[in-house]
């Protein structure tokens, strides 16, 4: 029957071996993370259900609510904001949840709680929703002082202490990339056959240098002048080699998801109009920046690297320049010339 191993492969490794392994390797490790991990997994399969039975369903359209940064929600938003909150508490391992989808940070009943903080983006790329381009969830895990007294301050952390991040596609296919203790960063595509997410990108490194570039330059009228000059470069190389070629998909995970895979730059900079970019700190800047920099790349904010930013509110935002480490280099080249003169 060798052919049948030729064929099918037999040696499956899901994601929940995959964390039981990871986090075998500690001693001390208490295997709260792993439950946990067990809540986001799940809560994936059950939005990867209901995003693509969502045309079906007739679950499209507006559910009439406006959240935070009062934009009209979906009602797959509010769905996906239910299934993962009640995933996480029901978990028993979390004490405070920050999701896009609320304005105040969720405290825990104190019956429930457990060490970790999930900051989350339910589904993020929502305009994209109606027309089925791809979709994802964003989250970040944090480890709390003192889990019987969460405080706003604990989840008030650079992104640098993050314990765990990652995010699940729901495109072509569903994948969910994730980064743990020292794990590294591996891909998990879930097999709708046996409802597993099966081990397909092992250790993804980011290409070193990428040909992609990826921005709304809907936007450029209001850029910076070393954004400006960057994405001119892209187009124009002074240096003799060949222009980069544009690729924007308008969903923050689909977009990152390709520059972690192929290399190049993901951008969401400041510019006149909205100084602080779009994205937001906690629940889609930082996670995406710590995967990429775990892939051997680099996240920059225009200042400063993302990772050590100190929110000061929950829902703050923050430019961002994301992707291979010597495109980075060449943008963090511009700012540092332009000496805060940006204009
Ligand atoms: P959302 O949280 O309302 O979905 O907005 C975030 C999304 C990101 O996924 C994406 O990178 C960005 O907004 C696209 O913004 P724009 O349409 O301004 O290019
Ligand atoms: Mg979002």
């Amino acid at each position: 029957m060798d052919h049948v191993a030729d064929t099918h492969r037999t040696d499956l490794m899901t994601i929940t071996r995959f964390v039981l392994n990871e986090q075998s390797k500690y001693p001390e490790a208490r295997g709260d993370l792993t439950i946990l991990l067990n809540h986001v997994v799940l809560g994936c399969k059950f939005v990867c259900s209901a995003v693509n039975k969502a045309g079906l369903a007739q679950l499209l359209g507006l559910a009439g609510e406006t959240n935070v940064q009062g934009e009209e929600q979906k009602k797959l938003d509010v769905l996906s904001n239910e299934v993962f909150v009640k995933a996480f508490i029901s978990s028993g391992r979390t004490c405070m949840l920050v999701s896009e989808e609320n304005e105040e940070a969720i405290f825990v009943e104190p019956s429930k709680r457990g060490r970790y903080i999930v900051v989350f983006d339910p589904l993020d790329g929502s305009s994209n929703i109606d027309c089925g381009v791809s979709i994802g969830t964003i989250f970040g895990i944090y480890l709390a002082k003192d889990k019987d007294n969460p405080a706003l301050d604990d989840v008030l952390q650079p992104g640098k202490k993050l314990v765990a991040a990652g995010y699940c596609m729901y495109g072509s296919s569903c994948t969910l990339v994730l980064r743990t203790g020292s794990s590294g960063v591996n891909g998990f595509t879930l097999d709708p056959s046996l409802g597993e997410f099966i081990l397909t990108h092992p250790n993804i490194k980011i290409p070193k240098k990428g040909k992609i570039y990826s921005v709304n330059e809907g936007n450029a009228k209001n850029w910076d002048a070393p954004t400006a000059k960057y994405v001119e470069d892209c187009k124009f190389p002074q240096d003799g080699s060949s222009p980069k070629s544009l690729r924007y998909v308008g969903s923050m995970v689909a977009d990152v998801h390709r520059t972690l895979l192929y290399g190049g730059i993901f951008m969401y900079p400041a510019d006149k109009k909205n100084p602080n970019g779009k994205l937001r700190l906690l629940y889609e800047v930082f996670p995406m920046s710590y995967l990429i920099e775990q892939a051997g790349g680099q996240a920059f904010t225009g200042n400063q690297r993302a990772l050590d930013l100190v929110p000061k509110k929950i829902h703050e935002r923050s430019p961002v320049f994301l992707g291979s480490y010597d495109d980075i280099e060449e943008i963090k080249k511009l700012y540092a010339s332009s000496n805060g003169n940006n204009e």
